[in-house]
């Protein structure tokens, strides 16, 4: 079977390229440079400037994976990494509620590209939330088939089960 070309989207910070890390089979390729702005430097020292890149093997499928920049100055690598795309998954975390109206951005972005199946993801589950599931759907004013999914990314089997169950939704 051909690789699935997932791509893994979000806001700065929301845990994209953790969550690539965590899945891949391969030792991820990562282009993150120190930060530049003194905003960005509060939050992390590090920030992905063109892409990530992963590979992982799931049950029946390989799949390719891209991480985008977070930060909007970086927008035009979201437009060349989603071509071709056979799927994508937009990142929030729940704690930090700016992440979701910057999804809603990413989203309206993405959606241009052409019909695939994508996900929300609520990342960093293991921190305190100040929004709730329905509030995020409705910010992103997301349709009922569109899923949620709670995910810790450094935790490498809560990430493959996010997958998993991607796949298994986008293909019923
Ligand atoms: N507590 C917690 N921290 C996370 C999780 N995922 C990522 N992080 C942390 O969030 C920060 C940003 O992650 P990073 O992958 O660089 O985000 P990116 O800007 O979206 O690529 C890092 O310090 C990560 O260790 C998670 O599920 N839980
Ligand atoms: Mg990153």
């Amino acid at each position: 079977m051909e690789p699935f070309k997932l791509v893994i989207t979000g806001a700065f910070n929301t845990g994209k390229s953790t969550f690539i890390r965590s899945l891949s089979d391969i030792n991820a390729v990562n282009t993150d440079k120190a930060t530049s702005s003194p905003d960005e430097q509060r939050i992390k020292a590090n920030t992905t400037v063109a892409m990530d890149y992963g590979r992982v093997r799931l049950d029946d499928y390989t799949l390719q994976l891209f991480g985008t920049p977070g930060q909007t100055r970086f927008d035009f690598m979201r437009d060349i990494l989603a071509k071709n795309m056979d799927g994508f998954l937009v990142l929030v975390d729940l704690s930090q509620p700016a992440t979701i109206d910057e999804a809603a951005t990413i989203l309206a972005q993405f959606r241009d590209h052409g019909e695939v199946p994508y996900a929300v993801v609520a990342n960093k589950s293991d921190l305190n939330t100040v929004i709730s599931q329905t509030d995020l759907r409705q910010q992103l004013n997301l349709s009922p088939e569109i899923h949620i999914y709670l995910c810790t990314a450094t935790d490498k089997n809560s990430v493959r089960e996010v997958v998993r169950r991607f796949l298994r939704d986008a293909h019923k």
